[in-house]
């Protein structure tokens, strides 16, 4: 398979310094080499270009949005790269970065396909909005935007209105959601698969739940959004917001091995990799494991 290779330096939607240097980090512990050794044609599309900011650009666009005008320039771009590679029959992987670029990811792959779902694996639940947000980090809330709820500066990025049906979104390793949040998750009635829920049920259940309801509701074409902080901490401590009773590296790898069986996951998103806290480089090693056997799947 065709892969391109998409970095995405962005630290402003997270506010916190560090998780820029994860693309270049992965790149010189050998991420490309490590693709092409699973027998793909892996192109490196470099880094997109994010604008300096000062600051006083922080609060420019009220107090709930931080670096609101950056952060839409660059999804804006990384969308229309993801859209070109899913038109060239490529595989867009898309590594962060913090996750606000899941805003542009998933909204260049809704361009390309109408009917898709997006799986967002994260301890967090990223549907906050403005007025919800406890800390006005925009990668708090890139999931409701692309359902439409929020800002319309971030609903409307790349293409007006929202990218996916609620219907299609299904949360997964959810563990630490704002109040907004879960008022968000009861008046939608999203698909959440809580840590609580895998504790008691196990990922090999919720797997399964999740490829019922994606043949149900006709779903072709995935977005997986993959937060390391999904991880449990002791696993993966160099990631910026960490919560504890996290997902065990070999259930996280067997909930991604079934998503990919399904052979509907057209793109991915690897985010909130942050070299400077990491142990011994024990998060951005295991980064690059999961991006061996993603791609090794592939
Ligand atoms: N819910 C918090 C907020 O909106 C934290 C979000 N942090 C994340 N999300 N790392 O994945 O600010
Ligand atoms: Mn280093
Ligand atoms: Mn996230
Ligand atoms: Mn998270």
């Amino acid at each position: 398979m065709k892969i391109n290779v998409i970095g995405v330096p962005l630290n402003l939607g997270c506010d916190r310094v560090g998780v820029e240097r994860a693309p270049n980090h992965l790149r010189e512990r050998g991420l490309m080499q490590i693709i092409r050794n699973n027998g793909h044609r892996a192109f490196d599309l470099g880094n997109l270009y994010v604008p300096p900011v000062s600051e006083a650009d922080k609060f420019t666009r009220g107090k709930g949005l931080k670096y609101l005008d950056a952060i839409v320039e660059v999804n804006n771009n990384l969308a229309e790269l993801v859209y070109d590679t899913l038109r060239g029959s490529a595989f867009p992987l898309v590594i962060g970065g913090d996750h606000s670029l899941g805003l542009g990811s998933a909204s260049g792959v809704g361009k390309c396909f109408d009917d898709f779902g997006i799986i967002w694996l994260d301890a967090h639940g990223d549907i906050n909005t403005s007025e919800t947000s406890p800390s006005g980090n925009i990668h708090g809330m890139p999931l409701s935007a692309l359902m439409g709820m929020g800002s319309e500066e971030l609903v409307n990025i790349y293409s007006p209105g929202n990218k996916v049906n609620p219907q299609n979104v299904f949360l997964v390793g959810t563990r630490s959601l704002d109040e907004g949040e879960s008022d968000l998750i009861r008046r939608e009635q999203l698909s959440v698969y809580t840590m609580e829920t895998i504790r008691l049920k196990g990922v090999g259940f919720v797997a399964e739940d999740i490829k019922r309801k994606l043949k149900e509701r006709k779903i072709r074409n995935i977005h997986f959004s993959i937060d390391v902080d999904s991880i449990d901490p002791r696993f993966a401590p160099g990631t910026g917001t960490r919560v504890s009773e996290g997902l065990m590296p070999d259930e996280f790898k067997s909930f991604v091995d079934q998503m990919l069986s399904t052979n509907l996951v057209k793109s991915l998103d690897l985010v909130e990799l942050n070299p400077d806290l990491d142990v011994n480089e024990q998060t951005s090693s295991l980064c690059l494991q999961i991006i061996d056997y993603i791609t090794s799947r592939l």
